[in-house]
């Protein structure tokens, strides 16, 4: 048999280099003759992706629900098309995904208050599971100060410190959750040079990206979490 593509995720809080990182390391497979493909999300292009952009820089209201059910749908959009290059045998590296999903809505509070959560966190991880499960992530670990310092930072919706702040909480739990269910979690520290993260990066993918032997799994799949088909039904 031969061996699929390997999904790469690039997660990470507001400037922390993810789009730079995901071309770099596409250019890097790209020179190795390594066949792969950049995909991002939120995917601005399509219908849905529209309705995210337009409310992201705030030229639309939506309730909290409704804008995280169709951040998840923009991925789902484009579920069976992941398999199905990763089955082709081609790489993806993926620029955010539904990890960003479940961080940016579990971490929104009720108005007037700091640490109140608006929305439950399992509710939030619902709608995404299901999809193609990355090989690997790569959280990038920005702090505020340097975030700040680089471009563009402030522009829309949830570039705020206090959001990036509880954003960053929910990510460290949705590491070790991803972790404790058999996936691959590997923190970064992007504070670091371009070129220093490129390496660590390249580190944490290099002998993935020659190929995967293993099944496409199913993200949050509670099964591999439990470790045991048979305990869910008990
Ligand atoms: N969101 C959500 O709520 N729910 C979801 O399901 C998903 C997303 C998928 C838009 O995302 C928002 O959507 C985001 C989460 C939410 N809100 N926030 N905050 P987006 O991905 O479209 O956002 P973006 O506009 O691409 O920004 P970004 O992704 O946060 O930036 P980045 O990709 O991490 O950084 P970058 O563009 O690569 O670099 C930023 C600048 O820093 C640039 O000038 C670089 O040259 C510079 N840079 C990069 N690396 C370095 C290093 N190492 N040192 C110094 N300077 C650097
Ligand atoms: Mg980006």
């Amino acid at each position: 048999m031969p061996k699929r593509g390997a999904f790469i995720v690039i997660e990470g809080l507001d400037r922390s280099g993810k789009s730079t990182q995901a071309a770099a390391l596409l250019r890097r497979l790209q020179d190795a003759q390594v066949s792969a493909k950049l995909i991002k999300f939120p995917d601005r292009t399509t219908p849905i992706g529209k309705m995210i952009d337009a409310y992201l820089r705030s030229e639309s209201e939506l309730d909290d629900r409704a804008i995280h059910l169709l951040f998840s749908a923009n991925r789902w959009e484009l579920a069976s098309s992941i398999e199905a290059t990763l089955r082709s045998g081609e790489t993806i590296i993926c620029d955010r995904y539904a990890f960003s999903g479940l961080a940016f809505s579990a971490s929104k509070v009720r108005p007037g208050s700091q640490s109140y959560p608006l929305l439950d966190y399992d509710w939030c991880r619902t709608p995404d599971a299901g999809l193609p499960a990355p090989d690997l992530t790569l959280f990038l670990d920005v702090s505020t100060d340097a975030a700040k310092a680089r471009g563009g930072y402030g522009e829309e919706r949830y570039e705020r410190e206090d959001v990036q702040r509880r954003v960053r909480d929910v990510f460290v739990r949705i590491g070790d959750q991803v972790e404790a269910g058999g996936g691959r979690w590997e923190v970064v520290d992007a504070d670091e040079s371009e070129e220093a993260v490129r390496d660590v990066i390249w580190d944490a993918a290099k002998d993935l990206v020659k190929g995967v032997d293993a099944p496409i799994e199913k993200l949050w799949d509670d099964k591999r979490e439990v470790g045991n088909v048979e305990a869910l039904y008990m």
